[in-house]
């Protein structure tokens, strides 16, 4: 390794990585010397910046081409494109772009544009659209994430901003010192830790974990998945029916009433409303009694499991983690609010390893204990369009335009979208139920599309405009949660006439006028600077020292030391309420919430309460395997599931789905059996893998494998690959949030056994 040391780095969200490259080419990558528990999903980028997936040239749909704006939409997927001239490319986007504003205003193009991009502050994919369409009059935008919105919208109304306590989370030694039991609501698979958005120069979460676990922490890991805790941990593995932790964590709740094992001071003093939850627990409002057979009958947990459980919890020091798979579901809000009810009656919020903590591993930066580096964005100016959505209700926008929704307390009307814009994401590897999305996506007259390689969102776009990857550009990487700050040094020439999403816009605004607003005339080698010392002024406000420009560029890397004592979530609030409270309307925990009572939704009301989610195995019948499409450990989402690494966990050329072995047998199936799963809403094909460590009743496939219709532009094809997102429901969380439900969703299993059709996910679209 020591050898690789002088090299220069590259930074992606799953690492840090030494670039060997030679004559503009990348040879390999290389784990960063500071970084002991390097990802594998990094190194095979280097097989893909080349080849048939790469886009090398601007490539216009030949319907749109040839007949304009709204031609033959249906054809989106099935069309060939036909390679144009940049200068082609950016007078027909500036011209579309200039046509929708004037002719139907700003707010008819969708710019939200949500997805991960890559790691670079500059570069940034979403910076820089959204600052171009802010320069030319605005766009609709999206708000909150695929990842938590439930948990996103509710939290404020609860106990103040989720992203505050992402950054305060409780750190690892603090829980090593002293935490006695640690309950892990969906686990903390580490597989989730290689992640970090932005960047992580050091993997901490394996060691941290090995450290708490020395130390002598007891962990239960509650999770239809028992690999969601490393086995080195030796959790205790409680597996519940999916979506039912809330009944679960109500019953506990109920337990340690009941038990008078809560701390009725710390309710007093730091949470108001508990008086309206108890009513609830103890059946005064509803008549049902909230205890461990209740909970028993809808998780099918044992009610011994739950009542040894609650107590455990009580009897010494615990901390609550609420994995953020939890929100993403049918009413995705309530587990996070009573799981922090919970903490609350547990009375260790603001202690040393005590209270709750959202989602531990999800990413490598929650519970780090590092010093974050406070890095400056690219500018996005301002947007005077006032129309968004949020976030997942991109297929109801585009199927109703001029319909009324609920959002967090308002009555919002979906706009009439013309152009959808998208840089950085994939809506075709995010968005749930993809055959709705595909007839949605007929509705725009114009997609327009910034991509590397031919996904399928390239494929389903009109306009395509190919840009570079981060081994193709200099850029800097801080991420808000990383203690690292990496220099991004350009290894390689853009392969055809690739181009930095940067200058891509740079060429379409000065077709609009737009060039010095967007530009600032700055370019790559400035605005790199500008944001260093824009950091840099920042950090030394916060008491960091950054070297100047020119040391860093040489030295490529600058971490922080780490803070001398660990981070305790909340403990100024615990110290002093009156003098540090939350950011709620009461500045205390909201148990029970007036503003949310007064909303009168049906699906959320003032208090968590259990409410039965769409699809479970309570009501499965017809498809009687709950699905779990969780964040796969080969890549991020679909990026790099063309890469080497995602490619050796395929099954048959299939994404592998797990079942245990009594599934399998129901079945007939055997491990590496290609499968059809299918629900109403649609199906895809996969490679069987049997595991015991499947809880009964659950079938585990990961997200991100490319969409692969059998015949294009169908919406009702069969994905050969192995798309979940061919399976899940398109349904707000709740009237609050609106957030997605992947994890609510029900299927059913069979043996394929007609010819098998090849995969054609990797191949390009016809190019003339
Ligand atoms: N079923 C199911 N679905 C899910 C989830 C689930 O758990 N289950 N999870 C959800 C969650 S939490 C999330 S966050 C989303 C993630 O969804 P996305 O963030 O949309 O997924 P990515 O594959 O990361 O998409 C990023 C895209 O940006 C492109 N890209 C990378 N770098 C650049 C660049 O520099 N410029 C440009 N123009 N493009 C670039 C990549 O090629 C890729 O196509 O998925 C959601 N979908
Ligand atoms: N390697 C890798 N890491 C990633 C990502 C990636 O694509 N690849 N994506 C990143 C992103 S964008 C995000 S948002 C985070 C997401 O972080 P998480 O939401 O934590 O990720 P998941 O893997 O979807 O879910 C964690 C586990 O929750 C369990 N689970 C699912 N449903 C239920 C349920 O109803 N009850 C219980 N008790 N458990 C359940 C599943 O078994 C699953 O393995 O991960 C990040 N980390
Ligand atoms: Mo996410």
């Amino acid at each position: 390794m020591k050898k690789h040391t002088s090299l220069p780095l590259t930074s992606a969200h799953w690492g840090t990585y030494r670039v060997e490259s030679c004559n503009g080419k990348v040879s390999a990558l290389h784990g960063f010397e500071q970084d002991d528990d390097v990802s594998p999903i990094g190194a095979g980028i280097t097989e893909v910046l080349e080849g048939p997936t790469r886009i090398l040239a601007p490539a216009i749909r030949r319907s749109w081409l040839e007949s304009g704006p709204g031609s033959c939409t249906h054809r989106r997927g099935t069309d060939p494109f036909v390679s144009v001239s940049w200068e082609t490319a950016e007078k027909l986007v500036a011209g579309e772009l200039d046509r929708t504003r004037k002719k139907f205003g700003n707010q008819a193009i969708y710019a939200g544009s949500y997805g991960w991009a890559s790691a670079g502050r500059f570069h940034h994919a979403q910076s820089q659209i959204h600052r171009f369409m802010n320069c030319i009059g605005g766009y609709t935008r999206s708000r909150d994430t695929y990842s938590f919105a439930a948990g996103e919208v509710i939290l404020p109304h609860v106990m103040g901003n989720l992203y505050a306590f992402l950054a305060f989370t409780t750190s690892w030694p603090s829980i090593a010192r002293n935490t006695d039991l640690l309950v892990a609501f969906g686990g903390m698979p580490l597989k989730n830790g290689q992640i970090n958005s932005g960047g992580v120069g050091r993997h901490t979460q394996q060691e941290n974990l090995r450290m708490a676990v020395e130390a002598g922490l007891q962990i239960v890991n509650v999770s239809p998945i028992r690999s969601d805790v490393a086995d080195f941990a030796n959790a205790q593995w409680i597996a519940p029916r999916p979506n039912t932790d809330t009944a679960v964590l109500i019953a506990i709740a109920h337990t340690l009433y009941s038990e008078n094992l809560h701390d009725q001071e710390f309710l007093n003093r730091y949470t108001c409303g508990f008086e309206r939850f108890a009513a609830y627990l103890t059946g005064r409002t509803d008549g049902v009694v909230k205890n461990a057979t209740w909970a028993s009958r809808i998780s099918q947990l044992p009610q011994r499991e739950i009542l040894d459980l609650a107590r455990s919890m009580a009897r010494g020091r615990t901390m609550i983690s609420l994995s953020w798979s939890l929100t993403r579901q049918d009413h995705g809000e309530q587990a996070f609010w009573a799981g922090v009810t919970v903490a609350a009656m547990l009375g260790q919020i603001g202690l040393p390893g005590g209270g709750v903590g959202f989602g531990y591993s999800a990413t490598n930066s929650v519970g780090d204990h590092g010093t974050k580096i406070p890095g400056a964005s690219l500018p996005q100016g301002s947007n005077p369009v006032q129309t968004y959505i949020p976030v997942a209700r991109i297929s109801d926008m585009l199927l109703h335009p001029g319909e009324r929704y609920s959002y967090n307390g308002e009555s919002r009307i979906y706009p009439d979208i013309h152009v959808v814009y998208w840089a950085g994401g994939n809506p075709f590897h995010h968005h749930q139920d993809i055959n709705r999305l595909l007839r949605a996506w007929q509705k725009p007259d114009t997609v327009i599309v910034h991509e590397w390689c031919w996904n399928s969102l390239a494929k389903h776009a009109d306009i395509v405009l190919p840009c570079t990857t981060t081994l193709e550009r200099n850029d800097l990487a801080f991420s808000p949660r990383d203690p690292f700050a990496v220099f991004m040094e350009k290894a390689a020439e853009a392969p055809g006439q690739a181009r930095n999403d940067y200058d891509i816009l740079s060429g379409i605004s000065r077709h609009m006028g737009a060039y010095e607003a967007f530009t600032e005339e700055r370019n790559e080698a400035e605005w790199l600077k500008w944001i260093y010392m824009q950091t840099r002024e920042n950090s030394r406000k916060r008491g960091i020292s950054m070297p100047d420009y020119d040391s860093f560029r040489a030295k490529r890397w600058f971490a922080p030391p780490p803070p001398d004592t660990p981070t305790i979530l909340l403990d100024a609030f615990r110290k002093d309420p009156d003098n540090y409270p939350l950011k709620t309307p009461s500045g205390k925990i909201q148990i029970f919430c007036p503003t949310i009572d007064r909303f009168g939704y049906a699906d959320c009301p003032g208090h968590p309460v259990w409410m039965e989610p769409l699809e479970w195995l309570g009501n499965a019948d017809q498809f009687p395997l709950h699905l779990i499409s969780n964040q796969p450990s080969t890549r991020l989402h679909s990026q790099l599931d063309h890469a080497p690494y995602s490619r050796a966990s395929k099954v048959n050329g299939r994404e592998p789905i797990a079942i245990n072995p009594s599934e399998a047998r129901r079945r007939g199936l055997k491990h590496g059996d290609v499968v059809r799963v299918h629900n109403n809403r649609g199906a895809c094909l996969a490679g069987l893998v049997i595991d015991d460590g499947i809880r009964n009743s659950v079938a585990q496939m990961s997200t991100g494998a490319w969409f692969d219709p059998l015949e294009p532009g169908t919406p009702g094809s069969l994905c050969k690959h192995g798309n979940p997102n061919m399976l899940t429901p398109d349904k707000g969380s709740s009237q609050l949030s609106q957030g997605p439900i992947a994890q609510t969703c029900l299927v059913e299993i069979e043996k394929f056994n007609g010819p098998l059709p090849p995969v054609t996910a990797f191949e390009p679209p016809q190019i003339l």
